[in-house]
C-alpha cells in the first residue's frame, strides 16, 4: 500500500507535462463553451488527437462521449468531464488474464529498438518478481553492445538475481540455450531475457528472433511464453509506428512503455492500446529499481486528470 501510494504520487509527478498538455487544454474547453455542439465535440477531439491519443481513440472515445451525452441527456459542457475520463478508460482495459506469466513457470523475451530502456525494465521487472517471492534468471542475450552484459549484471546484482551472459559478440540464440538449461537445473519460475536493440534492419531482427524462438520451442516448450516490446514514451507517434512493425514480425503478448515520467506524449498509451490491441502491461517512471508497474488504466487515466482514485 504504501509503495503504491508512492508510485501513484510519482506518476502523478511524471504525467504533468502530458496533463499540460491535454487536461488544460480539455478544462478550457469545458469551462469556455456554453453548449455541448458540433464545434465543442471537435475541439476535444483536436486536443486528444494533439495529446497522442490517436485517431482510432479518439474517434472512439468522442462518438462514446456522444452516445452517453444523448443517453444520459446531458447539457452542461462540465457535466462532460467524468464521461470523457470514464470513455477513455474503457479504451485501454488490460483485463485480468495479461499478467498470467507472473504465476506461472514462464520465459519473458524482451525486445525493442536502441535505448528504448530494455535493459533497464528487466532489472526493474526481476526486482519486482523476485519481491514476490520468484526465482528469476536472467539471459544476457543482447550479446552485440559492448558492456552490455555488465549492464545487466549491475541490475541482476541489484534485484538479488541470477544472470547468465555469453561473450561478446557470441550467439544471442546460444545465451539463450544456456539460460534455459540453467533455468530447468534451478528450477526458475521466470526466465527474462535482455536481447539487443541495434537489429532495426527487419530482416536482422526476424533472423535473431527466429533463432531464440526455436530454441525456446525446442528447449523449454513447457514453458509459458510472453514477448514483451518495450517502447520510449517519450517518443510519441513513433513508438506506435515501432510496435506496429514488432507486431508484423513477432508474437507481441504485451508493451512496456518507458520514460514516461516527463514527457508530453503520454497520451501515446491510449493510442497503442486502440491502435494496435495490444496491452500495454507495464509503465516506468524513472530510473529505479521502483519505478515500474503494472499498468492500470483506471490509476493512468486518473493520474492524468489528477484526480485521486478512492482506494489509494
Ligand atoms: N527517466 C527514465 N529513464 C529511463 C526509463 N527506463 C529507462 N530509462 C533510461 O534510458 C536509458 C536507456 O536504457 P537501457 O535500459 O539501457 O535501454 P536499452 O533498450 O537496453 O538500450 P540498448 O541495449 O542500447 O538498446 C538509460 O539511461 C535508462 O536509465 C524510465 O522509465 N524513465
Ligand atoms: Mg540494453
Amino acid at each position: 500500500m504504501e509503495e503504491k501510494k508512492g508510485f501513484f504520487k510519482r506518476l502523478v509527478e511524471g504525467l504533468s507535462k502530458t496533463r499540460a498538455n491535454i487536461v488544460a487544454g480539455i478544462d478550457s474547453i469545458f469551462s469556455g463553451f456554453s453548449s455541448i455542439d458540433d464545434d465543442f465535440y471537435e475541439e476535444i477531439e483536436e486536443i486528444l488527437v494533439m495529446g497522442d491519443l490517436g485517431i482510432n481513440a479518439t474517434t472512439a472515445i468522442i462518438e462514446d462521449l456522444k452516445a452517453k451525452v444523448k443517453e444520459q441527456k446531458i447539457k452542461e459542457p462540465s457535466e462532460c468531464k467524468q464521461l470523457l475520463i470514464d470513455s477513455i478508460k474503457e479504451q485501454m482495459d488490460v483485463g485480468e488474464t495479461a499478467y498470467e506469466f507472473e504465476n506461472k513457470q514462464s520465459v519473458v523475451l524482451v525486445i525493442g529498438v536502441n535505448g528504448v530502456g530494455k535493459t533497464t525494465s528487466v532489472g526493474k521487472l526481476a526486482g519486482k518478481l523476485k519481491d514476490q517471492g520468484k526465482k528469476v534468471i536472467l539471459a544476457a542475450a543482447d550479446t552485440f553492445r559492448a558492456a552490455a552484459g555488465e549492464q545487466l549484471t549491475e541490475w541482476a546484482n541489484r534485484a538479488g538475481v541470477d544472470i547468465i551472459g555469453g561473450q561478446e559478440g557470441s550467439d544471442p540464440a546460444a545465451v539463450v540455450y544456456d539460460a534455459v538449461a540453467s533455468a530447468k537445473a534451478r528450477h526458475a519460475d521466470v526466465l527474462l531475457c535482455d536481447t539487443a536493440g541495434r537489429l532495426h534492419n527487419k530482416k536482422n531482427l526476424m533472423n535473431e528472433l527466429g533463432k531464440i524462438n526455436r530454441v525456446l520451442e525446442r528447449e523449454y516448450p513447457e514453458a509459458y511464453r510472453e514477448t514483451l516490446v518495450v517502447l520510449d514514451g517519450t517518443t510519441g507517434q513513433n513508438a506506435l509506428a515501432q510496435a506496429r512493425e514488432f507486431s508484423e514480425i513477432a508474437d507481441i503478448t504485451g508493451i512496456i512503455l518507458t520514460k514516461l515520467d516527463g514527457t508530453a506524449k503520454g497520451g501515446i498509451a491510449v493510442a497503442i492500446h486502440s491502435e494496435l490491441g495490444i496491452p500495454v502491461k507495464y509503465i516506468g517512471v524513472g530510473e529505479s529499481i521502483d519505478d515500474l508497474q503494472k499498468f492500470n488504466a483506471d490509476e493512468f487515466v486518473n493520474a492524468l486528470f489528477n484526480v485521486q482514485t478512492p482506494a489509494n
